[in-house]
């Protein structure tokens, strides 16, 4: 892969490697990242990319994927900043994610349960992706924001 996950502090500090972001890279529904942290509010996720490449797609799966309890008793992403860090400034684009019914879920791929949250043949070259969370679709029994994959996509030019 082209990039890494830094530890957040938020998950380090709750000690529990199950939500650990690595869960979003290991293209398994089952795993997912969780905040972890009481309430809704300023939830984030950051990519350092080893070089600047041009990204040209940024994807989630939403929601802790692994069964219709996890699904529904866990948050799923409402509102999505996507914020790239260029040379220049920061591009930045606000997504409004679906809240997909858990029968499309059970039914779906890691494919075809992708969300976009930005894709353009251009690309924005950057070595900083960060999905910051504007608004969450609640869960019914805990406040831990969860995702369950993550697909960042570029090039670089040799
Ligand atoms: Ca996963
Ligand atoms: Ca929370």
């Amino acid at each position: 892969m082209l990039f890494k996950l830094p530890p957040a502090p938020d998950l380090t500090s709750t000690g529990n490697n199950t939500f650990q972001p690595d869960n979003l890279i290991d293209r398994d529904l089952s795993t997912a990242w969780s905040e972890g942290v009481p309430g809704y509010s300023g939830e984030w996720i950051e990519l350092h990319l080893d070089q600047p490449m041009y990204v040209g797609f940024v994807g989630i799966v939403s929601g802790y994927t692994k069964s219709s309890s996890t699904y529904s008793e866990n948050g799923r992403p409402g509102t999505v900043t996507v914020e790239m860090y260029e040379e220049d400034g920061v591009f930045t684009e606000t997504v409004v994610l679906e809240d997909i019914p858990w029968k499309e879920i059970e039914n779906g791929t890691l494919f075809t349960l992708v969300q976009t949250l930005y894709e353009s043949g251009m690309g924005i070259e950057t070595d900083r992706v960060r999905l910051r969370f504007d608004d969450v679709y609640p869960g019914d029994t805990y406040e831990d924001l969860c995702v369950s994959e993550l697909f960042v996509a570029g090039w670089r030019w040799e």
